[in-house]
């Protein structure tokens, strides 16, 4: 028990001085849509295995006024877009995708253009099953189709 406690601080302590990140969650593959000047929004995606339960509860971004986790789904013929009510669950060593046409990290509000070869910095939020927060820092190349790592 005793032990258990100081691993868990030792984490806390790590966690706030390399900004915040989230241990157990590795993202993959992970590459935002270009978009030109005077476009609103556009999306962000990767492959992401929490090696714990966990939820992406949302994510924050300079480029964007507004960040949020989106799924897209058809309703009859239309296909809808949403905001992901109460975050995006990642089951146990469950890889799961992020990419068009499903679930995405929406980036709105852009604030410039995001051309292709540029990066963007976009802060992903971990809730666990405790409702502990975490954060994780990425730098997500921009992309006009996916990026696979090999
Ligand atoms: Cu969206």
């Amino acid at each position: 028990m005793k032990l258990k406690t100081i691993i868990a601080a030792t984490t806390l302590a790590a966690a706030f001085m390399a900004p915040a990140i989230a241990q157990t969650v590795e993202v993959k593959d992970a590459w935002v849509r270009t978009s030109v000047q005077g476009q609103k929004a556009t999306g962000a995606f990767m492959k992401i295995t929490a090696k714990d339960g966990t939820k992406l509860v949302g994510g924050s971004s300079p480029v964007a006024g507004v960040t949020e986790i989106h799924e897209m789904k058809m309703e009859g013929d239309v296909m809808k877009m949403r905001a992901v009510e109460g975050g995006l669950e990642l089951p146990a060593g469950k890889t799961v995708e992020l990419k068009p046409g499903g679930y995405h990290v929406m980036l709105m509000d852009l604030k410039a253009a995001l051309p292709k070869d540029s990066t963007v910095p976009l802060t992903l939020v971990f809730k666990d099953a405790k409702g502990v927060e975490s954060k994780m820092e990425l730098k997500v190349p921009v992309a006009t189709a996916p990026m696979h790592s090999h």
